[in-house]
């Protein structure tokens, strides 16, 4: 595929290309491509120029690699080189759990992000794959939690989000026992989608990417709303709401009350139908 660099980082890589696909991916591989607070602000300032271009429907998010050592990874979570007393410190030395805001932000995306995990996906890093869309992972990717080890946790997605889409007694093991999982276990209990070879993961990416552009950007975008909903409250059904109010705005009706109040007159709806 034929990428164009869409902004220039220090700590991410970002393109896209001319059919409506975006690449973000981060670039620690030495660090097994742990993320510092300035890494989680690059990828918020990059998702945010992903929402607001309306030429691009699908993310692939991924790991740049590999390191010195042939060793390839999505995530491995929370830079601990910089974890301080209490929590991880940016340049100024402010401390910022600004990873739960991409989280969220990834979440109500109103377009398909699509983790391809070529490695590696630990503690933080496996949340962040387990809140994209679908997830593509390589024959030799790791999954799992190292929290409790560490001396973290992640409460909220990380864990009740993750026993949605492995079950309790899965989700608790995971988290309790820390142990780690390969690719053919993760598509067993439901945390991957699909498995390939790792030359052919963005390849692949881009299959499924393609054949989701096909399709209608506003079912779509719906539809990813109405999952969230089920799990996220009055939250989520904000989010999905909010794209019903969009739809009704270009319906004449709902013109015709903007038109009545510019126009100093009471609205007529008698036009419109009370339909079944
Ligand atoms: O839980 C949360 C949060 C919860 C709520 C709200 C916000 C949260 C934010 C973050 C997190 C977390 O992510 S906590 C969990 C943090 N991550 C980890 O505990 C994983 C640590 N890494 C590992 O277990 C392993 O490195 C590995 C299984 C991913 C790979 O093992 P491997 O292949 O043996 O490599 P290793 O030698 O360990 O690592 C290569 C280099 O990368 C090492 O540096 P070097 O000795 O070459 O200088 C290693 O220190 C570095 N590295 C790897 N992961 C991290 C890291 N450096 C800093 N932070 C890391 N996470």
């Amino acid at each position: 595929l034929n990428w164009t660099e869409y902004k220039s980082y220090e700590d991410i890589l970002f393109h896209k290309s001319d059919e409506g696909i975006a690449r973000i991916a981060i670039n620690r591989p030495e660090k097994r491509n742990a993320f510092r607070p300035q890494t989680v602000d690059e990828l918020i300032n990059a998702f945010n120029i992903v929402r607001n271009d309306e030429n691009i429907g699908v993310v692939l998010f991924t790991g740049a690699g590999p390191d010195k050592r042939g060793i390839y990874s999505f995530c491995s979570g929370g830079d601990q080189s910089v974890r301080g007393e209490n929590g991880y410190k940016n340049d100024e030395g402010k401390q910022r759990l600004n990873v739960l805001e991409l989280q969220r932000l990834i979440r109500s995306l109103p377009k398909v992000v699509i983790a391809l995990v070529p490695g590696f996906a630990i503690g933080g890093g496996q949340v962040l794959h387990l809140i994209c869309d679908l997830s593509i992972a390589a024959e030799n990717a790791i999954f799992g939690q190292t929290g409790p080890r560490v001396g973290s946790f992640d409460a909220g997605f990380g864990s009740s989000y993750l026993a949605r889409l492995v079950g309790q007694r899965k989700a608790k093991e995971i988290w309790f026992l820390c142990r780690k999982y390969n690719s053919k276990e993760a598509l067993e209990m439901g945390l991957i989608n699909a498995i390939t070879k790792i030359e052919e993961l963005e390849a692949e990416g881009v299959i499924w990417a393609r054949e989701i552009l096909r399709n209608s950007p506003t079912a779509i975008r719906i539809l990813k709303a109405s999952f969230n909903a089920e799990n996220d409250g009055i939250a989520g059904i904000q989010e999905l709401s909010g794209y019903t109010t969009q739809l009704f705005y270009s319906s004449e009706e709902a013109q015709e009350g903007r038109d009545a109040f510019l126009e100093k007159r009471p609205p007529d709806f008698s036009e419109y139908k009370w339909t079944p």
